[in-house]
């Protein structure tokens, strides 16, 4: 199978679709689409932890990466994600270095974290044997910590610098709401876009990747130009708005 982290050499980029959506029928139809990746969000997308572990033996098949966000804290969860077969972790209000070790300690075996030997649905979903899993998953599995308040720009470059955090997530709403001290978000604004390309920077220089949140294909454009390289495109709502009402603002009648 072709790895995820192959997909960012020669400074590749992945498409990722953002799906709260448990059915397994709907995933399937997902990973058909263009899309070069699938997150399953369980922060405030509906997924459940038995959803996500069906939804990942459910797009298995189709060979692409899986990515699964977890709520707040659920390293715990994160293990048991990967161990189903995901490829990729991204894990929301990382804000300190502790709260980089705790992520990196329950998605990296040893030497790197702690995490628990048992990979044995991952290598029925992945299609390798358990010894080329557990050799590799330290520098197959990517792991991103979310990047998104003021407390985590203060501290962002310290938790890139953690071995086993491969990358950095912006997660554009929570950091305006933080960085502006209002509610209404305003993603990608003009007083947090100097953080973010900031944050692309920083990544790049330490060979890691820098991704992020786009609610549309223009604002993953202007944010692949900051040099992000995971890019999460829209989510449910808008593929079903934009696709049915294409279509029906085509009709003669
Ligand atoms: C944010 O913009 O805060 C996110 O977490 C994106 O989902
Ligand atoms: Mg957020």
């Amino acid at each position: 199978m072709k790895r995820m982290t192959d997909r960012f050499a020669d400074d590749g980029a992945i498409a990722s679709a953002w799906t709260s959506i448990q059915d397994t029928m709907y995933l399937d139809f997902l990973a058909r689409t263009n899309f070069g990746a699938i997150t399953l969000d369980m922060q405030h997308g509906m997924q459940t932890e038995d959803s996500v572990i069906r939804g990942i033996m459910a797009l298995g098949p189709h060979k692409k990466p899986v990515v699964v966000r977890i709520p707040v804290g659920r390293f715990d969860f994160a293990s048991k994600a990967l161990d189903a077969g995901a490829h990729s972790i991204i894990a929301p209000m990382i804000n300190t270095v502790e709260d980089a070790k705790a992520l990196v300690s329950f998605t990296k075996y040893i030497p790197v974290g702690d995490r628990s030997y048992g990979p044995t649905q991952a290598v029925n979903v992945l299609g390798v044997d358990r010894s080329e899993y557990v050799t590799t998953a330290n520098d197959e599995t990517v792991i991103f910590a979310m990047i998104e308040t003021k407390e985590a720009v203060s501290n962002m470059e310290a938790i890139l610098d953690l071995d086993g955090i491969d990358g950095v997530f912006c997660g554009p709403a929570d950091l305006s709401i933080s960085v502006r001290g209002n509610i209404v978000p305003d993603p990608y604004g003009e007083d947090t876009i100097g953080i973010v390309e900031n944050m692309a920077k920083q990544a790049k220089v330490r060979g890691k990747i820098a991704a992020a949140f786009c609610a549309d294909a223009a604002t993953a454009n202007m944010v692949y130009d900051l040099g992000f390289r995971f890019l999460s495109i829209g989510f449910d709502s808008t593929y079903l708005d934009r696709g049915a009402n294409s279509e029906v603002a085509k009709l003669k009648f």
